[in-house]
């Protein structure tokens, strides 16, 4: 039973890779990021995942420490996430169709500059602006 016990311990302090698929469509519609929302911890990881060609995913907040990326178009990139709060991220050949996501690490610590920020990113939006809105609201605050 200890020994059990253990190996629980141990596999829940492995820090998780999220994997984010790159669509022309999915669940979501056309143009999106799979999972679109991620909560996660300080030490994950997430990977996009260029499943289809064309795509690619550029941050436009992130939290407060952490420095702005950009992922090289078709190729899989990996972000960590070192510091609590939402990283707002777009695909740049499709904001205006909506393809948008977000991740939450731990607490959402940055909501003032998240909230202004959406506001001119969703006036980019041509199709599907609610999608801004529809991340916004799955963020939860401490
Ligand atoms: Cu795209």
């Amino acid at each position: 039973m200890a020994s059990i016990a253990l190996l629980l311990a141990c596999t829940s302090s492995f820090a998780k890779d999220w994997q984010v698929q790159m669509l022309n469509y999915g669940n979501e519609g056309s143009m999106t990021f799979e999972p679109s929302f991620i909560q996660a911890q300080i030490g994950d990881s997430v990977t996009f995942v260029p499943t289809h060609s064309g795509h690619n995913a550029q941050s436009y907040v992130v939290p407060k420490g952490d420095q702005q990326w950009k992922s090289p178009i078709d190729k899989a990139y990996t972000v960590l996430l070192n510091n609590e709060g939402v990283h707002f991220y777009y695909c740049p050949p499709h904001l205006m169709m909506g393809m948008i996501g977000m991740i939450q690490v731990g607490n959402a610590l940055n909501m003032e500059t998240l909230n202004k920020k959406s506001k001119r990113l969703r006036s980019k939006v041509a199709l599907k602006p609610e999608r801004v809105d529809a991340l916004l609201q799955q963020v939860t605050l401490p």
